[in-house]
């Protein structure tokens, strides 16, 4: 039985009282392994490693060659990229073609990148006058934060992971992660990889565990932690930040959305058709930047209605590793269980059911999975909760609008700020409307093209802060000025 263990000063250790939970394969529910589970003394021992290690070899490093092993860790990753491959898929259920395009790349672009922002960011400086003549100098000179906390979600595991792992090692922190429950096999994977690329110990450690009462709060909660970054439900951010008030450490915190597509009359519908897709049933619905509500303008929402649900009848379900497989299950019976709840409230909430809305028939060896169907409404009311709160599965709802300024109202009203998409050819219409959606990221005629130098973020309920390229710098390090007198 495969045991997933903790990762601490560069070994992997057991829980020191043995406890341990199962973790499934979201597939066909096969237990893929026991997954030890951290408590207070495995925490401890991690933040006091990173502790440690923050003026071991690790800060004799210079940025060179700091960032000559964060690229080889990146490459070591790529060289490992089918037993990355395969636990992600295994844990996720998605399928090879998604996770080989995206998750694992990018989890290892995120070490390049962040390596090479570091290497090129400038820091401010400023000459100044004194009464003597003299003048002075002052200069930003910016220093690792300290010990960071790294708290992640399950939907894209290793990438939302290194996203933060990737900055907070380029400038000289340690870590301490703690990834989802759900999805423990990368993060654990990436121990080794620290490990063969000569990462000294302490500066990549791993504890697993749950939120509450588990490895997760008391993580947060650690006093060693110097500042914690999150990526998840709005609700646990909202707990994170009362954990990290103790001690006043900083926080970054990416959460949840309910994000809108606008689609104009003017858009090419081809285009809109095939990013709507995207956003709205890629990795299963399981994106924070997916959209869940699309506006459609009315002289075209018919075809627009018919043109989606005829394209996402298409999709085809199955084993990650199966041939033309586009769409996995959710990533566990209790998630499931969650998006199910919604596809019966729709019904409730007076939703006409345009494509979907229950749980396909997978065949024997795969129904104890955790499968839904991919699910298209029309119909609802705004007030709905289907259409105010996120599912986080493979569903929109979809509602016409007659005018510029209406689709802006119905596209902001949400508690929620993270991510829109507008599908027009109108480039003027375009740089309007987005100037005026309440979110942090906006996509015109595309949707989740990433170029990793750009602010990410949400407004709103969606997050606190912005990380990627510069924005990560600022967050990871410490900015200090110097002023020197001439
Ligand atoms: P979640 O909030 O349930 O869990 C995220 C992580 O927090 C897990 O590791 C979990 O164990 C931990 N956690 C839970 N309670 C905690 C506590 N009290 N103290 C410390 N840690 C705790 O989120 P999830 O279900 O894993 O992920 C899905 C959510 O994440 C969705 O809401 C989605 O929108 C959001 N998300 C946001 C972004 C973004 O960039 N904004 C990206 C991906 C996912
Ligand atoms: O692409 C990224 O860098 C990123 N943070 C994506 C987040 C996706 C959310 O599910």
């Amino acid at each position: 039985m495969k045991e997933y263990l903790h990762f601490i000063n560069g070994e992997y250790v057991a829980s020191n009282d043995g406890k341990t939970f199962e973790n499934r394969c979201p597939v066909d529910n096969r237990l893929l392994g026991m997954v030890h589970e951290a408590g207070a003394g495995e925490v401890d021992q991690a933040a006091k490693a990173a502790k440690a290690a923050l003026s071991g070899p690790w800060s004799k490093l210079n940025q060179a060659a700091r960032i000559s092993l964060l690229n080889k860790v990146a490459d070591r990753i790529n060289e490992r990229f089918d037993e990355f491959l395969e636990a992600e898929c295994n844990d996720t259920g998605k399928p090879r073609s998604l996770a080989s395009h995206i998750d694992i790349p990018r989890g290892a672009a995120n070490f390049k990148a962040f390596s090479e922002t570091l290497a090129n960011a400038p820091t401010e400086s400023f000459r100044m006058d004194t009464p003597d003549g003299t003048g002075a100098l002052n200069y930003g000179h910016r220093k690792p934060k300290g010990v960071i906390a790294v708290i992640s979600p399950w939907n894209l595991p290793l990438l939302l992971m290194t996203w933060k792992v990737g900055p907070a090692l380029a400038c000289g922190n340690t870590v301490v992660v703690k990834p989802s429950e759900d999805t423990p096999a990368t993060t654990t994977l990436l121990g080794e990889v620290m490990n063969e690329c000569g990462v000294p110990p302490g500066v990549f450690n791993v504890v697993h565990g749950f939120g509450p009462n588990s490895a997760g709060e008391l993580l947060t909660a650690h006093p060693l932690v110097d500042a914690i970054t999150f990526t998840g439900e709005t609700k646990t951010g909202e707990t994170i930040m009362q954990a990290a008030s103790v001690g006043l450490r900083d926080i970054s915190l990416e959460c949840g959305g309910k994000n809108a597509a606008v689609v104009f009359a003017d858009c090419d519908m081809d285009k809109a058709i095939e990013g709507t897709m995207r956003s709205a049933f890629a990795n299963c619905g399981q994106v924070c930047l997916g959209t869940e509500r699309v506006y459609v303008e009315r002289s075209i929402f018919d075809e627009f209605v018919l043109r989606l649900k005829t394209e996402a009848a298409t999709l085809k379900l199955g084993r990650p590793e199966s041939e033309g497989v586009n769409l996995g299950p959710v990533v566990s019976q209790k998630h499931k269980a969650k998006v199910m709840s919604y596809y019966k409230l729709a019904i409730e909430e007076g939703a006409t059911v345009e494509l979907g809305g229950g749980e396909p028939e997978m065949g024997e060896a795969l129904n104890g999975g955790a499968w839904v169907e991919p699910t298209i409404w029309t119909g609802l009311k705004e007030d709905a909760r289907v259409i105010r709160e996120e599912i986080f599965g493979p569903c929109c709802h979809i509602q016409p609008f007659d005018s510029e300024q209406e689709a802006i109202d119905l596209a902001n009203n949400t508690p929620y700020g993270l991510a829109a998409a507008i599908w027009t050819e109108n480039t003027a219409k375009a740089v309007r409307v987005s100037a005026e959606l309440d979110v942090g990221i906006c996509w015109v005629n595309s949707w989740f093209l990433r170029d990793l130098r750009t602010a990410f973020g949400g407004a709103k309920q969606s997050g606190i802060g912005r990380e990627g390229g510069v924005h990560s710098l600022e967050f990871y390090t410490e900015l200090k000025n110097v002023c020197i007198k001439l």
